[in-house]
């Protein structure tokens, strides 16, 4: 069945790399903070097993930056989330829960500390610079908020190591995992972190200038010829087996930190000036009664996902799925849904309603990433 197609227009935006994307031949694209983020290539299979074993460049150039820079950049930034950040050194990658007045999620992005008075919100799908400029302009903070022109390439595989070597030297093997560098291209300095979309490893170039955008494209895929390098993109199966969850999907604005199991990004008592600090300071003392779990659900491929599958154990609705698809390495539909906490232990047997009918389903806590069951 053919899904919706998209109408181009100004208001999804390309990205730098949206002419070598295309020429790559990337055959579904979905819209990520009003811009274009290509979802597959070959197949989301085929895609999966090449992420695994060689290395690839995704065009995520839609995790758009908010910039936050000047005197009050880190009471501003802390405001945002309950991830304690005043130890947080320039250098520093932290994965953040960001939260409303509620403890509501509003985003989930990585931010980034590029000096004391200099940070970059790595955003998720939502639009955080809005929440961001009016509590600055409420609270008549000294700070700019703005959308730099940046857009992160990520290079991500079991290769990615060699390539980013090969291309912008052997001293970025040593950068750990969450923290960054600056290297140079064609005399310009840009941000390489050691994160990514993916459970495989791999780096984040933070392309500053849309004019750099092909030719580093063009020169990661030509040094990286013999890796069997290619394009790619965020990719379904693997991020489900990883639990990497999606904002949007897998969790909203109804969901706290602690129900998504972010738990461990917050150190709520000691994230002074967080927006959400009290509500959840109270949401913390009973814990959630929902949370994220991975969930194998039986039987032959699942179709794809756009609406919550209810989970039902007893006759009761116990929860919802959010995300599925077939795993080839796990040999079962791997997926991630909110279960209440009735269900929530591991092995827990239930059912789940899909458009193909009924399924049978056990919930993990561990992500199957984590299990290593792997064929
Ligand atoms: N990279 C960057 N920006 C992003 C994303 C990214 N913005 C949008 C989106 N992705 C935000 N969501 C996530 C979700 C998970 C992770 C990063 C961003 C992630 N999690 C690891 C994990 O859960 O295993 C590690 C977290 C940690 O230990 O700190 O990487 O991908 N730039």
């Amino acid at each position: 069945m053919q899904g919706p197609l998209l109408a181009a227009s100004r208001r999804i935006r390309k990205t730098p790399f949206s002419r070598r994307v295309q020429e790559a031949d990337a055959k579904v694209y979905t819209v990520y903070n009003h811009m274009l983020l290509p979802s597959v290539f070959e197949s989301v299979e085929e895609d999966c097993k090449h992420l695994k074993n060689h290395v690839q460049l995704w065009d995520v150039s839609c995790e758009r930056q908010v910039e936050i820079k000047g005197p009050d950049a880190a009471r501003l930034t802390q405001m945002l989330t309950p991830r304690d950040l005043s130890k947080m050194n320039a250098g520093v990658c932290f994965y953040t829960p960001m939260v409303d007045e509620t403890g509501g999620m509003l985003n989930d992005p990585v931010t980034l500390k590029l000096a004391e008075d200099r940070y970059w919100v790595s955003v998720a799908d939502s639009d955080l610079l809005f929440w961001i400029k009016g509590l600055a302009y409420g609270l008549h903070l000294e700070v700019d908020v703005d959308e730099p022109d940046v857009s992160p390439l990520a290079i991500q595989g079991p290769k990615a190591d060699e390539l980013v070597a090969r291309v912008f030297g052997e001293s970025t093997r040593s950068i750990r995992f969450f923290r960054f560098a600056m290297v140079e291209f064609e005399g310009k300095e840009l941000v390489l972190a050691r994160s990514g979309y993916s459970k495989q490893g791999g780096f984040e170039l933070y392309v500053d200038g849309t004019e750099l955008g092909e030719p580093i494209w063009d020169a990661l895929m030509s040094a990286g010829e013999d890796l069997n390098v290619r394009a790619g993109c965020p990719n379904l199966i693997e991020r489900i087996e990883g639990q990497l969850l999606s904002y949007g999907s897998d969790m909203t604005r109804n969901n706290t930190p602690h129900e998504c199991g972010l738990g461990k990004f917050c150190q709520t008592q000691d994230a002074f000036g967080c927006v959400g600090r009290d509500a959840l300071l109270r949401v913390a003392v009973e814990g959630p009664v929902r949370q994220i779990r991975s969930i194998a659900i039986d039987g032959e491929p699942v179709p794809a996902i756009d609406e919550l599958w209810p989970i039902i154990a007893g006759g009761k609705q116990v929860g919802t799925v959010s995300s599925a698809v077939y795993s080839p390495d796990y040999r079962t539909n791997v997926a991630i849904g909110m279960v209440r906490m009735t269900h929530w232990d591991d092995g827990t047997r239930v059912h789940v309603d899909t458009p193909h009918g009924i399924r049978s389903a056990t919930v993990w806590e561990t992500p199957f990433f984590n299990q290593g069951k792997a064929a």
